[in-house]
């Protein structure tokens, strides 16, 4: 497994639990994790015995956003020419499916990070916002887009506008995360549910958040045809043989990822 600088990466059975870890800078979001995360997560996708991840940070943060002291000195020419944060999109080209786990903040980039997870389980602890208008910016990793498409535009034209925080309660009202565990029992209840997700038949994992995710690009019409096409795919494949064989025989599928 290559070194990493600010992450933990380690397998739990078939899930990887890759931890934030830059502690002294609650996690910011500089170049480095960057680099690291985009070569965790390569490293993920293509390990055949790796079904899905869980991305988390430490009981404070989540992440607290961008790095703002790498930030702060640069200019327009040097943020547009090397189209910086242009790279954190290929976070979102990874195939398997990966939780993000937040406790503590989850400000700026880091909530756009764990928005860029396929979803969020959160900590009571959770705080999430999108605060950059106070440094006189804006989100510049998506947040404002997925923000709006997870919570409506009210809300987060609000968060945005404000910089206020949402605390896990809200944030679960608001259809942003799927649940809300206590924070003592948050990366277990995140690995358990990675773990009944890497049990399922891998096609169909890929298949199933591929058309979750068209959901975001197509219209209804598109993204219907979209699903259609994909499930009728899965009947050329062993597993969808081998899952309604299991079930009419009444007993555990048992995959072969073929
Ligand atoms: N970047 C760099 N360092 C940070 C960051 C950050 N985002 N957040 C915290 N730190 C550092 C602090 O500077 C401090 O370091 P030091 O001990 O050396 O002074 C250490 O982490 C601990 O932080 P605090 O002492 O501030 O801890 P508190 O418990 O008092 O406060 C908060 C916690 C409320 C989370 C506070 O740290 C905070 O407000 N952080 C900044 C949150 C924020 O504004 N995030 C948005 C950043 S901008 C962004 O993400 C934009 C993404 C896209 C931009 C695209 C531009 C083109």
């Amino acid at each position: 497994m290559p070194d990493y600088q600010t992450l933990l990466v380690e397998k739990r059975g078939r899930v990887t639990l890759i931890t934030l870890n830059r502690p002294q800078a609650l996690n910011a979001l500089n170049a480095q994790v960057l680099d690291d995360l985009l070569a965790a997560l390569a490293v993920f996708d293509a390990d055949e015995g790796q079904g899905c991840a869980v991305l988390t940070g430490s009981d404070k943060a989540f992440a607290a956003g961008a790095d703002i002291k790498e930030m702060a000195d640069m200019g327009f020419a040097a943020m547009y020419g090397t189209n910086h944060f242009a790279g954190w999109e290929r976070f979102t080209q990874t195939r398997k499916p990966v939780i993000a786990a937040v406790a503590g903040y989850a400000l700026g980039g880091g909530c756009e990070v764990a928005m860029m997870c396929d979803f969020i389980l959160a900590a009571d602890t959770a705080k999430f916002g999108q605060p950059e208008i106070k440094l006189g910016v804006s989100p510049g990793m998506g947040g404002s887009q997925r923000l709006t498409r997870a919570v409506g535009k009210a809300k987060a034209m609000e968060m945005v506008l404000t910089g206020r925080m949402m605390d896990a309660a809200e944030a679960e009202r608001a259809g942003l995360v799927s649940r809300v565990i206590p924070a003592a029992d948050l990366v277990d209840e995140a690995v358990k549910v990675a773990t009944a997700i890497a049990a399922m038949p891998p096609l169909a994992v890929l298949a199933n958040k591929e058309m979750v995710n068209a959901a975001f690009e197509t219209n209804l019409t598109q993204g219907v045809q979209f699903e259609r096409r994909l499930f009728n795919g899965l009947f050329a494949t062993q597993d969808q043989k081998e899952g309604m064989a299991a079930f009419v025989e009444k007993r555990p599928g048992n995959w072969t990822g073929k």
